[in-house]
């Protein structure tokens, strides 16, 4: 566990939003996924000041063929005007990393479901006062610059992303990009994410009584995704002033300008949106969750009864397919899969309408017989 000081900048917050944080303290967990290489790391370390993986040792060739993903969660306890926040950062050495280049998502996909899963068994025990949230309530996807859009790997990792958690989109190492590239590549991405039909996380607008101030900050950060990062853990001195930048032959990368990087709209994005996200993750992601255990469970939340949600449709997918399907085909079934529950979810819901109808028919049928009989009784 690493405590850290003032890095993420409460105290700039608007009143409104630093009431809603002084309420209860807060519990944030964090990912980061995408391609190797990205800067993933990077940006975790300069956001928070943490320094995750400096003693990672360098795996040799036959660990790199064995690989699985190995998730790290680094905790940090961050007090600024008296409000404590306890943010958990959950980096992953990402997908791409085996050097037989299969896309192994299953560890990420199932960290996330494991978080939920925990959740749940908690929520239906004794003890729910005293719940440790671990489900992750943001995740930063990482987009290469270097590709004219999203790769088909981004594709396919993002749909099965999308209904587990809140997905912020990045472009990663945006000084490899002129500003008019980063907004070429920044509309391209929007197209293809709609073109998919791909859920990922909006900022939603401003109630109508925030200041003027503040709404124009969220409207700035609502047209910046998704954002362009380029971040550093280096500070670099240029003309007595100790800034945070990259520094080339040519010049230096001010990675806390927003002339040069989305950097500083990012981590405003995070601290202002904390509570929408932690909101979004229990409303939508978590109900998926609970509502697939349900669906399987039969509606018994006891802690006992067997998990089920997507990674285990995956699984039985995995098991029905054999080794030899390859993974578009393995997707295809798991949504097939998904909206088959639904359709038995809404079956379900119908069946007890159509029970709670015929009940409430037949408390009138019993009303009317005894409100005759009572008639009846007096006319004699
Ligand atoms: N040009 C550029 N390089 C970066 C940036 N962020 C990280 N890097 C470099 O990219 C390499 C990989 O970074 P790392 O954070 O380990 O990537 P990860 O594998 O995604 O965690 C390192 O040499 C970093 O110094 C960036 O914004 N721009
Ligand atoms: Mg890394």
């Amino acid at each position: 566990m690493a405590t850290t000081t003032s890095y993420l900048g409460f105290a700039n917050l608007p009143n409104q939003v630093q009431r809603k944080f002084a309420k209860k303290g807060f519990e944030f967990n964090l990912m980061v996924v995408g391609e190797s290489g990205l800067g993933k790391t990077t940006l975790i370390n300069s956001l928070f000041g943490t320094n995750i993986n400096s003693n990672r040792k360098i795996p040799t060739t036959q660990e790199l063929l064995d690989r699985t993903l190995s998730i790290e969660t680094t905790s940090l306890d961050i007090e600024e005007r008296g409000v404590r926040l306890k943010l958990t950062v959950v980096d992953t050495p990402g997908y791409g990393d085996a050097l037989n280049c299969s896309d192994n998502y299953d560890p990420i996909l199932q960290y996330i479901d494991e978080q939920h899963r925990k959740y749940l068994t908690n929520e239906s025990g004794l003890n729910r006062r005293q719940i440790r949230d671990t489900r992750v309530h943001c995740c930063f996807f990482f987009i290469s610059p270097i590709n004219y859009g999203l790769k088909p790997a981004d594709v396919r990792f993002l749909k099965l992303l999308q209904h587990k958690v809140n997905i912020v989109p990045l472009i990663a190492k945006s000084d490899f990009l002129t500003p008019n590239e980063t907004s070429t590549l920044k509309k391209r991405i929007l197209e293809e994410i709609k073109q998919h039909q791909i859920d990922i996380y909006t900022i939603p607008d401003c109630d109508p009584d925030d200041d003027i101030e503040y709404k124009e900050h969220v409207r700035q950060l609502q047209n910046s995704m998704p954002f362009a990062v380029s971040s550093s853990v280096d500070i670099i001195e240029v003309n007595g002033e100790r800034i945070r930048g990259r520094e080339y032959p040519w010049g230096i990368v001010r990675t806390e300008c927003d002339d040069h990087s989305d950097y500083v709209k990012l981590r405003s994005m995070l601290v202002s949106q904390m509570q929408d996200l932690h909101e979004v993750t229990h409303d939508l992601h978590y109900e998926n969750y609970r509502s697939l255990h349900l669906a399987n469970s039969g509606g018994d939340m006891s802690p006992m009864t067997r998990r089920f949600n997507t990674s285990d449709v995956r699984d039985n997918v995995s098991i029905l397919s054999g080794m030899t399907m390859d993974e578009t085909e393995k997707d295809r079934l798991l949504l097939e899969k998904e909206a088959e529950i639904r359709r038995m979810q809404q079956e379900l819901a119908k069946i007890q309408d159509q029970i709670r109808l015929q009940s409430l028919q037949q408390n009138d049928l019993t009303t009317t017989v005894a409100a005759n009989g009572a008639t009846n009784g007096h006319s004699k």
